[in-house]
């Protein structure tokens, strides 16, 4: 590419949007590199697709093609590794001189496993600077042995350098590459030389990096150990800094309705949700959507943030009994700060509340769903309960503990973890075949909708007894869950339409 210094190619895996790889292709056109994206793969947890042989030659033949100075793979996470494996093999096997590097948050916590693998390099943590100061000394043939969170292999041994060049402020990172300079997209076969995102209906953004809580089932926590000790993991970007992004977002989609916030915790600090408030009603004013926790939720910030669009906030429970949530995931919030979080949800005029809960998974008894059926039944309506099983990832806090606790041996824990990508997404909506069980997931389902909960709260003292209409009365639950999809989703588009108006 003529003007630029030499040509990176950086794969993202099942995700069009793919926010870490557009922050990186940003930092690498703003230092001079010509940058080719691939969105490999669209995500679909439903039905995720392993990659064919056909897709995998498409992107050898790019990399054959734009004969880039390494291969960036960006891996987020160990569910989809089967195609990961294939692909950094293959593209090894078709063009050997090709220079590899891994990173994202996977890679971050394994870095061994890749340069195992035979993949050069591995960078953990940000990769902002890092990535920037490896090219240039690869490409003016520098020494590289001691770059900041740099990963690779000297004599046959392991490398792994600390973690370091991260930013506190990130807003110097600047904005993530909103559209790609020479994007593809390869999916069903085929390549697309466009953006992906451009044509979709939303935009994800994050305001933050980072997340203060400790739950033993997610990578937060053990990410945050690797992070040297002076650095600061939970890091806010300015208010004006995410405006800047989303102005720009607003002139380039032409279909776009909704943004998501994608921040672990969307930020609550009051004067910097003051400042995001007035600019974002002020510039942007499209519905928008946040993630949250009982422990977070102020109904003074929330009241704020309803004013400026925010119409659905999603927050983890997890379970409705104080000992899983304590010792098994390491929760620290009360029954009653749960309850109490979904009344300011409800009081602040939030349209949309959705709770995420981890059920039938092996540390949980039938004592501890019933407390879940009876924490679901003091929730303020209205809400979605999104009811999932437990994933096991890899490295987080409760794979030991189940080892431990002789819940599963080692051998079989790896098993799990690293089992073809259909089986563990299988995992993640799996349910349980004892009769019991089923009997209080399903009126906990049922707890969703006033007219079906009337009728589950007869069966709650002998649900074994009632197992056949609650089996109808779930069938109607499942049936119900598809209509309120669709309403949610026409009130959505309606509410951004009446936004654009406004704004006019
Ligand atoms: C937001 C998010 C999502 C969003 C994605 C949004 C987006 N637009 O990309 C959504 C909701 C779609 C999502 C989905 C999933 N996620 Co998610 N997600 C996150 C979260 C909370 C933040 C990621 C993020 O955007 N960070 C901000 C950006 C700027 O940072 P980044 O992506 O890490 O990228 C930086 C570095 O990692 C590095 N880097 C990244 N790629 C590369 C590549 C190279 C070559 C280099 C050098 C560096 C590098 O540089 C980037 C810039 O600094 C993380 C938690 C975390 N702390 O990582 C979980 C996390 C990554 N997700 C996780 C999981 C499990 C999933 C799902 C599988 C969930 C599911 N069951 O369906 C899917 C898989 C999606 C996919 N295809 O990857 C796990 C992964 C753990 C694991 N072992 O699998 C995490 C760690 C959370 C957890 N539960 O522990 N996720
Ligand atoms: S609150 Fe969410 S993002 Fe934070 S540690 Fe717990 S599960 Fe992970």
């Amino acid at each position: 590419m003529s003007g630029s210094k030499a040509t990176i190619l950086l794969v993202a895996f099942y995700n069009i949007k793919a926010l870490g790889v557009r922050y990186l292709e940003a930092a690498l056109r703003k230092n001079g590199y010509h940058v080719t994206t691939v969105f490999f793969k669209d995500f679909n947890s439903l039905h995720p697709e392993l990659a064919t042989d056909t897709e995998i030659e498409q992107l050898c033949k790019l990399v054959r093609e734009k004969r880039p100075l390494f291969v960036g793979f960006s891996v987020m996470s160990s569910m989809y590794l089967e195609s990961v494996d294939k692909v950094i093999e293959r593209v090894r096997k078709t063009a050997p001189l090709t220079t590899t590097v891994c990173g994202g948050a996977f890679a971050t916590m394994f870095p061994e496993r890749f340069l195992d693998m035979g993949v050069n390099f591995v960078i953990r943590a940000d990769g902002e600077i890092p990535m920037c100061r490896l090219a240039d000394r690869l490409l003016a043939k520098e020494d590289f042995s001691q770059l900041p969170s740099l990963c690779y292999k000297k004599e046959g041994e392991n490398v792994i350098n600390e973690i370091g060049d991260i930013l506190t402020e990130i807003d110097e990172y600047g904005l993530p590459a909103i559209e790609c300079s020479d994007p593809y997209y390869i999916e069903q076969n085929t390549v697309q030389h466009s953006d992906p995102q451009l044509t979709t209906m939303s935009y994800e953004v994050i305001a933050s990096r980072g997340c203060p809580f400790t739950c033993s089932y997610c990578c937060c926590v053990n990410l945050r150990r690797l992070f040297p000790k002076d650095t600061k993991y939970v890091r806010t970007r300015s208010a004006a800094s995410v405006i800047a992004e989303l102005e720009i977002v607003k002139k380039k989609f032409k279909r776009l309705v909704f943004v998501h916030f994608y921040d672990e915790i969307f930020p609550n600090q009051p004067g910097w949700v003051d400042e995001f408030v007035r600019e974002y009603k002020k510039r942007i004013h499209l519905p928008f959507s946040i993630w949250s926790h009982p422990k977070a939720i102020r109904q003074d910030t929330l009241e704020k943030l309803v004013d400026a669009g925010l119409i659905e906030v999603t927050m983890g429970i997890q379970s409705g009994s104080e000992h899983i949530r304590r010792d098994i995931f390491h929760r620290y919030e009360s029954q009653d700060d749960i309850v109490e979080s979904t009344r300011m949800i409800r009081e602040a005029g939030v349209f949309w509340a959705s709770y995420d809960f981890m059920l039938q998974h092996p540390f949980e008894s039938i004592e501890d769903l019933k407390e879940t059926y009876f924490l679901v039944k003091k929730l303020h309506l209205p809400f979605e309960l999104q009811l999932h099983g437990l994933n096991f990832l890899p490295g987080t806090d409760i794979v030991s503990m189940a080892i431990e606790q002789g819940i599963v041996t080692e051998s079989r824990m790896n098993e799990i973890m690293y089992a073809p990508m259909s089986e563990q997404f299988q995992a993640y909506w799996k349910q349980e075949n004892d009769p019991e069980s089923q009997a209080w997931y399903q009126m906990i389902t049922c707890l969703q909708y006033p007219d079906l909960r009337k009728q589950v709260e007869q069966f709650e003292d002998d649900p074994m007894n009632h197992k056949a209409q609650l089996e109808v009365l779930y069938q109607k639950a499942q049936k119900k869950a598809k209509a309120r999809d669709y309403f949610k989703k026409g009130r959505f588009v309606l509410r951004s339409l009446g936004s654009r108006m406004k704004l006019r």
